[in-house]
């Protein structure tokens, strides 16, 4: 070997030693959320990156659409030498099985959006968690749908609230019941609300929902459409144009915001009004933030953070809202 080569050698192990050395150094934290396909997940992750840069460590982002996905994520996070993750769980009771594997090999743990239940389906208030202001969401969902339906001055005896549920899930629950305590306060009539669950939280299963109530009422003329989510309004809303109705006698207010765009932006209006924006960037960056805070500096976590911030986005005003938060 003549000597240049062994100096470049020399030199290049230098730098791989270097390398891993810098690389053993970077804390590493896990954000594994359900839905990776909703651009609410991606902006946290793009925010809990954005976290990352700011504080100096790496963002292992893993999709965790069931719970065996989650419990290898986990290890895998582990082996890997991350020291904690925050969590979008795929179903609120595997919060305990999930507790359990973090706690086995040190991990520390903050759930965003969706809380932990145990095994008597309470909630699991110990683990810290970051979430929107659920009942008062929903409520303004509930007000915003009354107001637009009385600018369009529908006529009430005709008019019906399609309601689809996901009950199983605390968040979307208290969603949907403070939409509708909100539309009764606001005088809509009780008996012509109508509740449907959905078997899966995304547009087919929302759109199966909304079918098999839409045909059981021939009688209404103009539909509200109330759901947790975005997803879970559009389904509602095309099962309404797959039955023949107009733009016009429907009405759909979704929550997300980030979820509605390309809806958003059609050539022409649906019966998707708008929807309510809260803040996926701050629930991104503040979670792993948090997390961050604990694993490096031993500074405890909130057990309750709740993000209220909330704006009504229509296809008005959408671009502007969106690029005030800088998504
Ligand atoms: C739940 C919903 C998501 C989002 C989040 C804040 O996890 O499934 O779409 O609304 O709460």
């Amino acid at each position: 070997m003549n000597k240049l080569v062994k100096s470049l050698l020399a030199a290049g192990l230098m730098l791989g030693m270097a390398n891993s050395a810098l690389a053993a150094e970077a804390l590493k934290l896990g954000y594994l959320v359900k839905q990776p396909e909703e651009p609410w997940f991606q902006t946290e992750w793009a925010f809990a990156d954005k976290a990352g840069k700011d504080l100096g460590f790496d963002v292992i982002k893993i999709a965790v659409p069931d719970g065996e996905k989650t419990l290898n994520a986990i290890d895998s996070l582990a082996a890997n030498g991350a020291k904690g993750f925050v969590i979008c769980t795929p179903d609120p009771k595997l919060g305990p099985a999930i507790m359990a594997r973090a706690k086995s090999l040190d991990m520390k743990v903050i759930t965003v959006d969706d809380q932990f239940v145990n095994a008597k389906g309470q909630p699991m208030t110990n683990v810290p968690l970051v979430m929107m202001a659920a009942t008062k969401i929903g409520e303004r969902q509930g007000q915003e749908l009354y107001k637009e339906m009385t600018n369009r001055k529908w006529d009430p005896k005709v008019s019906g609230v399609l309601a689809i549920t996901a009950n199983e899930l605390d968040t979307a629950r208290r969603r949907v019941e403070g939409s509708l305590s909100a539309l009764k306060a606001a005088g809509f009539p009780a008996g012509q609300i109508y509740s449907v669950p959905t078997k899966s939280n995304d547009i087919p299963g929302a759109l199966d929902a909304a079918n098999s109530m839409l045909v059981q009422h021939p009688e209404v003329k103009n539909w509200l459409v109330v759901g947790m989510n975005d997803n879970t309004v559009l389904g509602g809303i095309r099962a309404t144009e797959g039955q023949g109705f107009k733009a016009d006698n429907v009405i759909g207010i979704g929550i997300n915001g980030v979820d509605a765009v390309n809806e958003l932006s059609k050539s022409k209006p649906t019966g998707f009004f708008g929807s309510l924006l809260p803040s996926p960037d701050v629930h991104g960056y503040k979670s792993i933030q948090m997390l961050h805070d604990w694993v490096a500096k031993g500074a405890e976590p909130a057990k309750f953070t709740e993000v209220t911030d909330v704006v009504l986005i229509t296809r008005e005003n959408f671009k502007e809202e969106l690029k005030k938060k800088g998504l």
